[in-house]
């Protein structure tokens, strides 16, 4: 049974993906691995935590060594508006922490899987059907982090043997954690808004095309990846996945169907908007299919149901 650590396991992924991984491979086989923010409920009490900040290389071998990891889902990340704000803090934590953490890979033989993001493109990538070999030359230091850490697990892969797989996510909605400081994030308050107001004020503007994918979806993959026969994978850092290309009026209109009084108008943010234009509207995945398999369950209307459906129950509470 693979013994697993989860870097970031408080976070929008990572508390979701910990307790998927706990249910495939048993709760005490699974450490959330946590920094500032303390785990609670299910998570807290389902299996085993530990203190495991990706910027403390020491912290980080001392959990390995403790409970034999042979497997990190490193998911400890700063994103896209953030990363802007603080680009020190983006550099340290999402480079430093990277080589970190494949370092102690490499000295414990463990397999990594790190996330990488739409954010990895820039503003002269192609943005339609965004291939899965093309132009990286984003202009926002998130990007620039997400495209050296792509490199940095190829080459840990190529040189040390380091069994390193990753996918460029696309915006991550989902009705647990929230997400901090991504510029996607828009795509997530706006299921709280309609439920609470029926009306939601958008950061991005009318026409702003980008991926996004629903959490079982986002799940899915990083577990379906890692499973995956190493034999087929040709690419490795990362795969382009998809389930759907949206703009902030699909999304209302989508709403609509549930709330039919819900209104969106915007109040752009000069910042995320410049963000949001530099990446991709829509990616060619066909990789990840050919590859591993890779296919989504979630549409944007079937996402739209089950959001509204959980959101509705979560906020009555
Ligand atoms: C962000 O918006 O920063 C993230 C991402 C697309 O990587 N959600």
């Amino acid at each position: 049974m693979k013994k697993i650590l989860v870097t970031g396991s408080v976070g929008q992924i990572g508390s979701e993906l910990t307790m998927l991984l706990r249910k495939m491979y048993g709760n005490d086989n699974v450490v959330a691995g946590i920094n500032r923010t303390q785990p609670t409920g299910q998570l807290k009490e389902s299996g085993p935590y530990e203190k495991a900040d990706c910027t403390n290389a020491q912290q980080i071998a001392a959990v390995v060594k403790k409970y034999k990891i042979d497997t990190i889902y490193h998911l400890a990340a700063i994103l896209s508006a953030v990363a802007e704000a603080k680009p020190g803090l983006a550099w340290n934590v999402n480079i430093n922490g990277l080589y970190n953490v494949l370092e102690i890979a490499r000295e414990h033989n463990c397999s990594v899987f790190v996330p990488s993001s739409i954010g990895a493109f820039g503003p002269n990538t192609p943005q339609d059907n965004t291939p899965q070999d093309t132009i990286q030359r984003p202009n926002t230091m998130y990007g620039v982090t997400k495209v050296a850490g792509e490199l940095l697990c190829d080459y840990y892969y190529k040189k040390f043997g380091v069994d390193t797989r990753g996918v460029r996510y696309p915006g991550i909605i989902s009705n647990e954690t929230l997400p901090g400081g991504g510029t996607t994030d828009y795509a997530v308050d706006i299921y709280y808004e309609a439920i609470k107001n029926k009306r939601y004020t958008c950061f991005l503007k009318p026409g702003t095309f980008l991926d996004m994918m629903y959490m079982p979806d986002a799940l899915k993959a990083a577990v379906d990846l890692m499973e995956a026969d190493p034999n087929k994978l040709k690419h490795r850092n990362a795969f382009n996945v998809t389930s759907m290309s949206v703009d902030p009026e699909m999304m209302a209109e989508s709403i609509r169907k549930h709330i039919p009084e819900f209104e969106i108008d915007y109040d752009v943010d000069p910042v995320r908007q410049e963000i949001a234009d530099s990446w991709p509207n829509n990616m060619d995945d066909s990789a990840a299919t050919e590859e591993w398999g890779w296919s989504y369950e979630y549409d944007l209307d079937k996402m739209t149901a089950d959001m509204l459906k959980v959101l509705s129950e979560k906020l009555k509470k």
